[in-house]
């Protein structure tokens, strides 16, 4: 059994859940939050047999689109320069972030 975890944008996560149902993919939803950008993002926890991990990180690259988005530079300090303004950068955010781990022991109680 594998755990994957997987990092998608929040405008993907509700096809993603109704994709896992429909297909009896058992999953956790977490709220979660991108380092760099400081902007929410969602977190799925996907416990499944190895023969069916394949299946579900081509589900995941179906449905979760990479996007562009725009972030305010942070502001120079060097105070030589005339351009210490903040300004626009476009930073392109992948579909997933996807990491597959071996699962020593899978419970429920
Ligand atoms: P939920 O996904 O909200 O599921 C709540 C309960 O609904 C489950 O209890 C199970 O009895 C039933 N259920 C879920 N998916 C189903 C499906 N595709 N077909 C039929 N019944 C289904 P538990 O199995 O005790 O799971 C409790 C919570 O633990 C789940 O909440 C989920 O958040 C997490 N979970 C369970 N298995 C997981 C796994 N393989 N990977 C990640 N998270 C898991
Ligand atoms: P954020 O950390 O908010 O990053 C959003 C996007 O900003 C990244 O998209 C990447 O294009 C860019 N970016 C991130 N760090 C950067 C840096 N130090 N310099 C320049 N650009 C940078 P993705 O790579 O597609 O990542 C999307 C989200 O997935 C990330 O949101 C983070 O929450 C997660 N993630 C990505 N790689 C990760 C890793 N190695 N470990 C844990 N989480 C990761």
């Amino acid at each position: 059994m594998k755990l994957i975890v997987a990092i998608i944008q929040n405008q993907d996560s509700k096809r993603l859940a109704d994709e896992f149902v429909e297909k009896g993919i058992r999953a956790t939803k977490l709220s979660s939050t991108g380092g760099f950008l400081r902007a929410g993002n969602t977190t799925f926890l996907i416990g499944v047999e190895d023969r069916r991990v394949e299946g579900v990180l081509a589900l995941i690259k179906e449905t979760c689109s990479t996007r562009s988005q725009t972030m305010m530079s942070p502001p120079s300090y060097d105070f030589t320069l005339e351009s210490d303004l903040t300004y626009p950068v476009d930073v392109e955010v992948g579909g997933a972030t996807l990491f597959v781990l071996p699962i020593d022991q899978f419970q429920q109680y």
